[in-house]
């Protein structure tokens, strides 16, 4: 079997997605996710020019020859925008074999290893009280796990806080061009003000709800220990991205004073990234994306190098990961035996008419369902009508202007 064709699709139903669908000459398609949200383009580009060309004839059956040669022949290692590429070549590639095969991906993953998939939702509210409604929200939608998100005092506009429609895309322009959203930012607030929204939170839940927080890796490690030291009493399923997650060696300080647990990793592209973290349990859980990490095989090796350290996966499943993307999590979710929890936000209905698929949200968890290969199929038609749409993700500024991390 050859690859006949690899085309890049670019669709904004309600927010922007990458596909790559590679074409065999047995009329196979298999379908990747290339999404990199707010630099969709840069990915695209790296694939139409840099990456198509080099498929065109080759074995689609040699999943690790094509990743291995697209990683090392590019001699420039690592980084998202290259490994989202490789991912997407990947999934379509993994989606190909298990079409070929008449098998649900996650058969060719070995198997299921659980009967369904955990899920853990978003709640967030401007104030506590919008908070306890959103959190009722979820549950009525079934989540069984949810991550609590507020507004701070004093704080206008807080990321991922946001009133009506929980996904909208909301670009903003300035004279037609698309420019970030500019975020204000005080961590003195947000350390005083958290531990009251987790107290309330406890209070109308009670103890047994899986609860998670998302710091968006705004913390310096101090600040990040001090906080989760403060939170212990709650109970936390997790803390995420408490603090700028470049600097590996960093999670030591915050891991020795607390036992809140911790989960990093959205931004990482390779297993470099968790060298330290992993080799010396310094983290509870893997949180990368099928779609930024070189997709379904290089994380199955994560996963692999993170259980014998007793670390646990935790797939990334924003709504700026597509449906492919996130079949491909399911799958592996499905098969791999040290999974912890999956993300999962849904999306519009227009993304989930254009990208029609086979796994099935029900009571929190996820199935992939038993379509051959990832279970999903592009309408390409339905996706014409929703062109690429520029946006970017927001600024976080503190009170004198100066940027902040997050
Ligand atoms: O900010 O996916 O845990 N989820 C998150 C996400 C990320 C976005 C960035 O594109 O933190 O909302
Ligand atoms: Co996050």
């Amino acid at each position: 079997m050859k690859i006949v064709d690899a085309t890049v699709l670019v669709t904004c139903p309600g927010r922007n997605f990458v596909t790559l669908r590679i074409t065999t000459d047995e009329g196979i398609t298999g379908l990747g996710d290339a999404t990199l949200n707010g630099r969709e383009q840069a990915v695209v580009a790296y694939l139409r020019e840099h990456v198509v060309p080099l498929l065109l004839g080759t074995d689609p059956h040699r999943i690790e020859d094509t990743w291995q040669s697209l990683y090392r022949g590019a001699y420039w290692r690592r980084g998202p925008v290259t490994m989202a590429a490789i991912a997407a070549v990947d999934v379509a590639l993994w989606d190909i074999k298990a079409k070929v095969a008449n098998l649900p991906l996650y058969q060719l993953l070995g198997g299921a290893s659980r009967e369904r998939v955990r899920t853990y939702g978003h709640a967030n509210g401007r104030d506590i009280p919008e908070l306890l409604d959103s959190v009722r929200a979820r549950q009525a939608e079934g989540y069984q796990a949810i991550r609590v998100q507020t507004g701070v005092p004093g704080l206008r506009k807080v990321y991922g806080v946001h009133t009506g429609e929980a996904i909208a895309h909301n670009p903003t322009r300035l004279d037609q061009r698309a420019v970030p959203v500019v975020e204000d930012w005080d961590t003195p607030a947000y350390l005083r003000h958290l531990p009251t929204v987790l107290e309330a939170v406890r209070n109308e839940f009670g103890p047994e709800l899986p609860l998670l927080h998302d710091a968006h890796h705004r913390l310096t490690p101090l600040q990040a220990a001090k906080l989760g030291k403060d939170v212990e009493r709650y109970d936390l399923f997790w803390l995420e991205d408490c603090t700028p997650a470049e600097n590996q060696e960093a999670f030591r300080l915050v891991r020795h004073h607390t036992t809140t647990p911790l989960a990093v990793g959205e931004v990482f592209n390779t297993v470099f990234d968790y060298q330290t973290l992993v080799s010396e349990q310094l983290i509870d859980y893997v949180r990368s994306a099928v779609t930024h990490f070189g997709g379904v095989s290089a994380l199955r090796k994560l996963f692999d190098f993170a259980a014998q350290h007793q670390v646990k996966s935790a797939i990334h499943g924003p709504e700026d990961i597509s449906p492919v993307g996130m079949a491909a999590a399911i799958h592996l979710d499905l098969a791999v035996h040290n999974f912890g929890i999956q993300e999962y936000s849904g999306h519009t209905a227009a993304t989930n008419e254009v990208f029609r698929h086979a796994y099935t949200f029900t009571d929190g968890h996820l199935h992939p369902g038993e379509a051959p290969g990832i279970g999903v199929d592009y309408d390409e038609e339905l996706a014409a009508a929703h062109p690429y749409d520029p946006a970017y993700l927001p600024v976080n500024r503190l009170a004198d202007g100066t940027v902040h991390d997050w």
